[in-house]
């Protein structure tokens, strides 16, 4: 990669089971195979301090206000946010597992279901805030300003067929109906994330080039048929980006 160029900022997103973990490791082994440097992260970064803190809600080792934890979640990311950005800015890719799309759709799921409410939907709003259910615009709000990714590859698969992977695990969250709920907030954070753009149309390649930046993955197919599809989108990305890192929701 030339030296003026950043590292691509590729970011993993979906259900519990959707294989994202396993599809981050084949990614990384590919780049780092071909001499292309990069660099695995993942969120909830359970190694800090406040890693810790969510690792034990998840656990359900503590209990926390739902305002606390998507806080947490949020900060999560905020504590590592430089170290994308120098990350990036050595020329180093970053691929990411889980970012702030699983901080929204967990989160607004949660206290949809809790309060047996509609999922919140960007248009909804703020207005009227219906304490304590956390909104998607109040869900989103901690995100803004981190550093955006340059790409984001959502891995799809039916609550059905990711429980047929073996079962989802004891941690909070894993349960059918949660995961249904967050695949449609999910869904909707993709439209968002291609119509945002100053309403330019992302959902192709633009003819210089330019990626989507949110990306839906038959995550139900195998595992070669889903690296095979992730990669086609991960390619034009590995010479570096020339652009600055752009930061969520602005
Ligand atoms: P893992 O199973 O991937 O370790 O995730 N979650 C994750 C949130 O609720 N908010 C967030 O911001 C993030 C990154 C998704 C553990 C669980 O934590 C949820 C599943
Ligand atoms: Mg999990």
């Amino acid at each position: 990669m030339s030296t003026s160029r950043r590292g691509a900022f590729i970011v993993i997103e979906g259900l519990d089971r959707s294989g994202k973990s396993t599809q981050a490791d084949v990614m990384l082994d590919r780049l780092n195979a071909s001499g292309i440097s990069a660099k695995l992260m993942k969120f909830p970064d359970r190694t800090t301090a406040i890693g810790q803190m969510i690792n034990a809600y998840l656990q359900s080792k503590a209990d926390l206000d739902d305002h606390v934890i998507h806080l947490l979640f949020a900060a999560n990311r905020w504590e590592l946010a430089s170290t994308i950005t120098q990350t990036l800015e050595s020329g180093t890719h970053v691929l990411c597992d889980r970012y702030s799309f699983s901080g929204i759709a967990f989160s607004a799921s949660k206290s949809a279901l809790k309060h047996k409410e509609a999922i919140p939907t960007p248009s909804s709003s703020d207005i009227p805030y219906t304490n304590p259910n956390l909104s998607y615009i109040w869900c989103r709000d901690p995100e803004r300003g981190l550093p955006a990714p340059d790409l984001t590859l959502f891995l799809d698969i039916s609550p059905e067929a990711a429980s047929a992977r073996g079962g989802y695990g004891e941690e909070r969250y894993e349960k059918a109906e949660m995961q249904a709920r967050v695949r449609e907030v999910f869904g909707q954070i993709g439209n968002e994330m291609l119509s945002h753009n100053q309403n330019e149309d992302r959902s192709e390649p633009t003819k210089d080039g330019a990626q989507p930046r949110w990306v839906v993955i038959d995550a139900g197919n195998d595992k070669t048929t889903v690296s095979k599809d992730m990669w086609a989108h991960v390619e034009p990305l590995i010479a570096g980006v020339d652009s600055p890192i752009g930061r969520l929701w602005y």
